[in-house]
């Protein structure tokens, strides 16, 4: 019988991409996606839906039991910049959504989880370049204070009670179906969808920022590399280390120019310079490499083409 998938959080930027990958791989219906809305019409209307709230433990039992769910992936989240606006509500909702997940796990309801953590584990007094994977790490957003301490718990969870759960620190991932909500990382694919209707784009961050960032075709082919891995060869039970590409906002306006040549940007840095200031500007994924085989495929001019080339085609 095929893994039966549950995926919280299914209507979001990541969680509609590996929505639509799974079922290509595991069958439509062995893949239930959930949200807390309708908000994502397509991937409401393209196989199983449910509303679930990630912060009922009662529903998400009921709906892991209706549907013989071997595997969520909880993707339900409020990210660096939002965090900052919602503090307690990010702390509430990353942090119950992490636990429902884990005790269903720890209860046998469930046999396997991903969650997803982030680079923002990481502070203003982590090595900012090639970021190793053990480190210091002192976050300084609410967000970033979840994703470590949910690092912990999974590890935690794993050593104490066997869960098998696997985590990823996503770079910002850039991608054209499903807009992003509420990151620092954001300008990376707004900017693609202002270059196509202004040729121009005013950007919250400054001029020589530089920040991981990967495709989202990118990211989705290292989740699935990583939760199809043999379960001993799955070594950190904290969350991988994952790079992509590293690139400032004056590079991605470069690469845009190659395929837009009047495209201008200006900077308005706000308070999500702030952010980006304590993050990393490149990450090591060597152990990933080791455990699990990843390499990404995309470069910054390869991801340019694809985005622009995309959106066009779906603004048609
Ligand atoms: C954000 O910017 O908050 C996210 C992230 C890097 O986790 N994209």
């Amino acid at each position: 019988m095929s893994e039966k998938i549950l995926i919280i959080g299914a209507c979001g930027q990541i969680g509609s991409e590996l929505t639509y990958k799974l079922r290509e791989i595991y069958g439509n219906k062995n893949v239930i996606a959930s949200d807390i809305n309708y908000n994502n019409v397509d991937l409401v209307n393209s196989g199983t839906f449910e509303i679930i709230d990630a912060m009922d433990y009662a529903s998400l039992k009921i709906c892991c039991e209706k549907h013989n769910i071997d595997t969520v992936y909880l993707m339900a989240a409020i990210l660096s910049a939002t965090g900052e606006k919602y503090p307690m509500k990010a702390w509430d909702l990353n942090m119950q959504s992490l636990f429902h997940v884990l005790n269903l796990a720890k209860g046998k309801a469930i046999k396997k989880i991903f969650w997803p953590s982030s680079i923002a584990v990481f502070g203003p007094t982590t090595p900012k370049n090639n970021t190793p994977q053990r480190t210091v790490m002192e976050p300084t957003t609410v967000y970033g204070i979840t994703k470590q301490v949910g690092e912990r718990w999974c590890e935690y969870y794993h050593e104490k009670y066997n869960v098998d759960v696997r985590s990823i620190r996503y770079p910002g991932l850039i991608s054209w179906k499903t807009l992003p909500g509420g990151g620092t990382t954001d300008y990376a694919v707004e900017i693609y969808h202002e270059a196509l209707k202004k040729e121009s784009y005013e950007c919250f961050l400054s001029e020589k920022t530089a920040l991981p960032m990967m495709y989202m075709d990118d990211a989705i082919d290292a989740t699935v590399k990583l939760m199809t891995a043999k379960e001993e060869d799955v070594k950190i039970r904290s969350s991988y280390n994952l790079a992509g590409i590293s690139f400032t906002p004056d590079e991605i306006a470069n690469s845009i120019r190659k395929e837009i040549p009047n495209f201008k940007i200006s900077y308005q840095p706000d308070f999500r310079q702030s952010i980006a200031d304590t993050w990393p500007s490149s990450i090591d994924d060597t152990e990933a490499q080791q455990d699990w085989n990843w390499k990404h495929k995309f470069d910054l001019d390869a991801i340019t083409k694809e985005m622009l080339t995309n959106l066009k085609e779906k603004n048609k």
